[in-house]
């Protein structure tokens, strides 16, 4: 087993049973004229998380990890984007509709994409997903299950929406989680703060909490 400091207090892992996985890191969030800027979001605010995941990245790839990547979209006939998604508040251009990247948050469509400063090698998995889960509506629990991993490494954004809701349905699937704070960035640097917090909170109610360097140093 491997250890590390984190928060709320030591993380163990075994390498062979632990996966990385990266949430949403997708031009429609990262860059300008995708579905976070329509919202009003400052994309700027994501953009620090970048250097330290393709180094995560190299250093989880050459240690042999499991690495899966998501992307948050959904069909171009919209049948899996239900009403309460599509129609809530007031973006400059709803999902589905034309933008500079293609149609915002459209699988296939270029904004779509993950970044290219941390394109999937070949090989690694990619899950698309429809909702702010990574497990709801996906293949990834099996897949998981398939290659025996019990331990989830999770970076990504954004912080409070998607990687707070996928770590929330991996603790309750039994994974051990440890969020990589570095690695995960939010629009609000108020909910960046809070969100890990809550995470590491009551003695580390659904993970732990530690940075990338701390992480990498444990896997050699
Ligand atoms: C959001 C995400 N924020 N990937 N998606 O809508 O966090």
């Amino acid at each position: 087993m491997a250890v590390l400091d984190a928060l709320p207090g030591p993380y163990a892992f075994d390498p062979a049973t632990t996966a990385l996985i990266v949430i949403d890191m997708q031009r429609d969030f990262m860059e300008p004229g995708g579905f976070g800027e329509t919202l009003g979001n400052d994309v700027s605010q994501l953009r620090r998380t970048i250097e330290p995941t393709a180094r995560l990245l190299a250093a989880c790839r050459a240690a042999g990890l499991m690495i899966l990547h998501t992307r948050e979209g959904h069909l171009p006939d919209l049948s899996d984007c239900p009403p309460a998604k599509l129609n809530r508040g007031d973006p400059s251009l709803r999902i589905g509709a034309p933008g500079p990247m293609g149609r915002i948050l459209i699988r296939g469509e270029h904004g779509h994409g993950i970044i290219d400063e941390l394109a999937p090698a070949p090989g690694e998995p990619v899950i698309d997903k429809p909702g702010k889960g990574a497990f709801y509506a996906t293949g990834l629990g099996d897949l998981l299950t398939a290659k025996g991993i019990r331990s989830l490494v999770v970076t990504g954004v954004t912080t409070e929406v998607c990687v707070h809701t996928t770590v929330r349905e991996a603790n309750d699937r039994g994974y051990e989680c440890l969020v990589l704070a570095d690695c995960v960035g939010s629009y609000f640097p108020e909910f960046q703060a809070t969100g890990l917090r809550m995470i590491a909170a009551q003695g580390g109610i659904f993970g732990w909490v530690a940075s990338s360097p701390a992480f990498i140093a444990a896997l050699h």
